[in-house]
């Protein structure tokens, strides 16, 4: 089953230098292809968007403000069951939780700076794909 998910490489990942590590990682999952891929400043109305479902909850300005302090790289990910397959990959959302060998698991500490957003499901799939690239056919 071939699936789109949208990934995005928040900005403790670009500040600290593990772009080329994490899609190297995404890379090398035979078949899997990006689709697109950019270096974006978001903007509070993409990310009201993109977090609606967190509005109102205590994390949620903290983290606004956080994927407002610098550049995320926003990518498409293609491929043999990319949706599940990209979230297994980035590990839970609590990196101290996640599995050594994730991505979070590996990289980091906090819940706030968990270095990478995927799509958790068809439905968000489709959802997140229309915010950030609206232009993909
Ligand atoms: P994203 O959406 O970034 O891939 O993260 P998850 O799918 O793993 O987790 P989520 O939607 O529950 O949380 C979205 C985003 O909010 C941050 N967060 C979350 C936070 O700062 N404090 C918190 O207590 C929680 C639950 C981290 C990810």
């Amino acid at each position: 089953m071939t699936q789109r998910t949208l990934v995005l490489l928040k900005p403790d990942c670009v500040r600290r230098g593990l772009v080329g590590e994490i899609i190297g990682r995404i890379e090398a999952k035979a078949g899997w292809t990006l689709s697109a891929l950019e270096l974006r400043l978001l903007d509070r109305g993409t990310l009201e968007q993109h977090y609606a479902e967190h509005i109102g909850r205590d994390f949620y300005e903290p983290l606004v403000d956080f994927m407002l302090s610098g550049p995320v790289v926003a990518l498409v990910v293609e491929g043999e069951r990319a949706i599940e397959g990209v979230r297994r990959l980035a590990g839970p959302t609590d990196p101290i939780a996640a599995q050594p060998g994730s991505i979070r698991g590996d990289f980091g500490t906090s819940v706030r700076e968990n270095l990478i957003h995927a799509s958790d499901s068809e439905e968000s799939a489709i959802r997140e794909l229309k915010i950030f690239f609206p232009g993909l056919s």
